[in-house]
């Protein structure tokens, strides 16, 4: 097994592995790189989706997602990413087309407790375009001004799944938006388990940043959202066939480019990944 670095201290590379057939040691060692890189990328894998769903459960528990709509119609757990693409009267459907693009985010937050992980397999890509962009939440909090620090400790983000302007999104069933409930999430957290500080914040998920006036809480928002791509901890991935990628919510932002040719394929598998129970 080779473990290169790919980023800017985010982003890492993993080759000469076959996941389905890794020992315990095996395992641990990518779950190690996935905790000191944040994003971790296993190349020339092919796999089955009960493979992808049995690879995927050694990181924790696996939960449906909100969308039900781009379910994979066999396995709840697995997201389908880029299928469906056209309207029935031919026109691009951008909520699948751009899903993910709209800004850097993390994945989940609109749950009470958000996605550990996210992991992707790749099954087809364009010609061109269609990279995911990653950015480090460790280095977004590390060079947060210290006025801001301060203004934040202490203080809680709400998310709801239409964002601040509570605008419905049909990757959702309109009885699924409807029920969801805003919830809310420390903005400077700690990573259970790498214990380092974090800027966890979402922009397009976040609804109000509580016990603020609206206007102070939509200018704090505008701000932190030019914190979460801080230069020197940022890195692009430019997806191949066979790749798994998996990224840790918890410490990381994303972003689809949402650029590829629309007629071309772009697919991957995706599940959503939780903390596994504790176990007794
Ligand atoms: O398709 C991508 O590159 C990422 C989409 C995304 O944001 C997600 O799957 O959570
Ligand atoms: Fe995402």
């Amino acid at each position: 097994m080779e473990i290169r670095c790919l980023g800017e201290g985010i982003g890492a590379q993993i080759t000469g592995v076959d996941v389905t057939t890794l020992d315990d040691a095996g395992f641990g060692k990518i779950y190690r790189a996935w905790l000191d890189h944040n994003v971790v990328c296993v190349r020339g894998q092919k796999l089955t989706p009960a493979q992808f769903l049995a690879y995927s459960r050694r990181f924790g528990r696996l939960v449906p997602h909100a969308s039900k709509t781009t379910q994979h119609p066999e396995h709840p757990e697995i997201t389908m990413l880029g299928v469906n693409k056209f309207n029935p009267d031919g026109t691009l459907n951008n909520k699948i087309y751009r899903r993910g693009a709209t800004n850097f985010h993390t994945d989940g937050n609109f749950e009470e407790e958000p996605y550990k992980a996210t992991q992707l397999h790749c099954l087809a890509v364009p010609s061109r375009g269609g990279d995911t962009y990653f950015a480090s939440m460790y280095t977004a909090y590390d060079l947060l001004p210290a006025r801001l620090k301060q203004t934040l400790e202490g203080k809680f983000g709400v998310y709801i799944y239409g964002g601040r302007r509570k605008e419905y999104n049909p990757l959702l069933t309109q009885a699924d938006f409807d029920a969801r409930k805003p919830v809310r999430h420390p903005i400077l957290g700690t990573h259970r388990e790498t214990g380092r500080r974090v800027l966890y914040f979402d922009s397009v998920k976040i609804s109000h940043i509580e016990g603020m006036s609206a206007e102070d809480s939509d200018a704090l928002i505008e701000e932190l959202t030019g914190c979460m791509t801080p230069h020197g901890a940022q890195y692009t991935h430019k997806w191949q066939v066979g790749d798994i990628v998996i990224w840790d919510n918890r410490c990381s932002y994303h972003q689809a480019a949402g650029d590829y040719p629309p007629e071309e394929e772009r697919i991957h598998w995706r599940v959503s990944i939780k903390e596994a129970p504790a176990s007794h």
